[in-house]
């Protein structure tokens, strides 16, 4: 295995709406990315992802983006994105930026070109098709609900756009199109920022545009749309003209990316990507239905994901370990447990990151266990997954009590409520009205208060990010999984020549008194502050109890 300093660095992922205001009109911008950047180094990180920045109308907040070439309005200026770069490299950190070239926005200069006729030079950045017997080319669907055409009367053509119909899709057949993605992607790495994360990267490539055969979206995604004839063209292609000459790091968001097609993506010999987001463990709770027909978690079926992947990727690729990002529910209230055993699941979440095999990714709010979010009001809610799939059921007719019970569980907007900085007027977020409330619960949950408290979260993240940097063993180490069919306890080891580590963590509620043989072993750091309790090859387990146990190789 090839050390790189991307496999041995923690990412922390800031999504800058939702961060700090900086001057008053309720949305997060960059100069309060930057006056919380000692925060940030606090936790002892190695590199920031900042969800996208660029120029943008918002109607998927920054994911629609109309100049690749410039920042927000709402988030700052050039002059405010480099000496926040600038500022991120002086305390040591690296910054991937976000890349997002599977759409546009329809306000893009490209797209406004595209629309204006059929031999228009853009015509072909984008996915112009014939309609099919009145109406659209094929029975498609949008990841946003309805259609994934949209019908321009100017030129009687239908334009493609997976996600909103502000976001139609780039057409990567074009080499043209190929040729500026490149030369956006030079323009940021001659800048100074040290990757990217891909957005949709998966999806690039289309198939022929035959209808879906399947019912269940799930399928469509994975077959369909995903993992295209040319995406591994494309993506070699990217990296022969930009990413091999600079030492950036790479990671694709891949729906549709599973254990048999995700290791092309991320093979070393290949030269395409460093690492994927894949999204196993994250669909996990998602009906057929989708993510608005919830599902109980399959605690066997979670740990398989990890074990399953790590052996996939073992000497051939790189793996990335990650819990939660702005697309899903915060992680305590989904895999932990928000209620009386907040403090120790948020922990035990933490303690699982740190010491798996692969690069991990910590989630804003996640180093203080922010909490989903219930809100009472459909028009509390802002994110336009949500409010499409509402339209949705409403026109349907389908019960809308039952709608806003399952965004309470799994909508998007969970992970997007303002950052919870202190107990002051609006979490210390902003001195105006926020964009999105924040959660109701900053004046307990919030980072001036864990601060001050020796066992908050917030210092236990500090303390174990700082364990996985003292043991670099735990980086490159092998991994098993002891125990795949235990329905309440995640235990695995991690070891190399000169150590090993026993990871056991009880992801419930319940004391249990659990057989391993631990003799020999010291525990590095934990979730209670009570020593080892082992006796006769058995380990007593409070609720939640998270430990880390290490014994030198002789
Ligand atoms: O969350 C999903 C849909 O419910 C996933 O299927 C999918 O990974 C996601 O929609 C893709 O996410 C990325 O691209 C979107 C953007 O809205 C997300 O915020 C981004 O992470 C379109 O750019
Ligand atoms: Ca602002």
């Amino acid at each position: 295995m090839t050390e790189k300093w991307w496999k041995e660095a923690v990412v922390y992922q800031v999504y800058p709406r939702s961060f700090n205001d900086s001057n008053g009109d309720g949305i997060g911008d960059i100069p309060g990315i930057i006056e919380k950047l000692d925060h940030i180094k606090s936790l002892g990180v190695d590199v920031i992802w900042l969800s996208p920045v660029y120029k943008s109308p918002n109607d998927d907040n920054g994911y629609d983006i109309s100049d690749y070439y410039s920042i927000m309005d709402e988030f700052g200026t050039m002059q405010d994105f480099d000496e926040l770069l600038q500022g991120i490299h002086d305390r040591g950190m690296k910054l991937l930026m976000d890349l997002v070239v599977n759409h546009s926005s329809d306000e893009h200069a490209w797209f406004q070109q595209s629309k204006l006729s059929k031999d228009n030079p853009k015509r072909d950045y984008y996915i112009w098709k014939k309609g099919k017997n009145g109406g659209p080319p094929n029975n498609w669907q949008s990841f946003f609900s309805g259609s994934a055409w949209q019908y321009d009367e100017h030129t009687d053509e239908y334009y493609l756009h997976l996600f909103t119909k502000k976001q139609p899709d780039l057409n990567w057949e074009n080499p043209a199109l190929r040729q500026e993605v490149y030369k956006l992607m030079k323009f940021w790495l001659d800048k100074g920022v040290d990757g990217f994360r891909m957005d949709v990267i998966s999806v690039i490539s289309k198939r022929n545009y035959e209808d879906s055969p399947y019912s269940d979206f799930n399928d469509t995604i994975a077959h369909v749309y995903a993992n295209g004839p040319k995406i591994h063209d494309y993506l070699k292609e990217m990296y022969q003209e930009v990413l091999c000459k600079y030492d950036a790091m790479t990671v694709g968001e891949g729906p549709g990316i599973d254990l048999e097609n995700g290791i092309k993506y991320v093979a070393e010999s290949e030269k395409e990507l460093n690492m994927i987001f894949h999204f196993g463990h994250m669909f996990i709770d998602h009906g057929k239905g989708g993510r608005f027909d919830p599902k109980p978690i399959d605690f066997i079926e979670f740990k398989k994901v990890f074990a399953d992947w790590d052996t996939k990727l073992k000497d051939q690729g790189w793996g990335s370990i990650f819990l939660g990002n702005h697309d899903f529910q915060r992680i305590v209230s989904r895999f932990g447990n928000d209620g009386e055993y907040w403090n120790k699941s948020a922990k035990l979440l933490c303690l699982l990151l740190m010491s798996m095999r692969g690069t991990p990714y910590v989630y804003n709010g996640d180093e203080i266990g922010m909490t989903n979010v219930a809100f009472g009001r459909i028009d509390d809610y802002r994110d336009v997954e949500i409010m499409n799939a509402y339209q949705e059921w409403k026109a349907e007719g389908k019960d809308l009590d039952k709608f806003l019970e399952n965004v309470h569980i799994n909508g998007r907007d969970n992970a997007r409520t303002p950052i919870q900085w202190s107990d002051q007027k609006n979490g210390g977020f902003t001195s105006a009205e926020p964009w999105i409330k924040l959660n109701p619960n900053y004046p307990q949950i919030n980072v001036l208060s864990q601060e001050h408290e020796a066992d908050s979260i917030l210092n236990f993240y500090r303390r174990m990010i700082q364990v996985r940097k003292d043991n670099p063993s735990l980086f490159y180490a092998d991994f098993e999984d002891l125990d795949p069919s235990s329905e309440q306890i995640y235990s695995f080891k991690r070891w190399d020549e000169s150590s090993i580590y026993l990871v056991v963590l009880n992801f419930s509620s319940d004391k249990i008194i659990y057989n391993l043989d631990c003799a020999g072993y010291d525990k590095v750091i934990g979730n209670y502050d009570t020593g080892l309790s082992y006796q006769n090859g058995q380990i007593t387990l409070e609720p939640w109890e998270a430990v880390l146990l290490k014994k030198e190789q002789a």
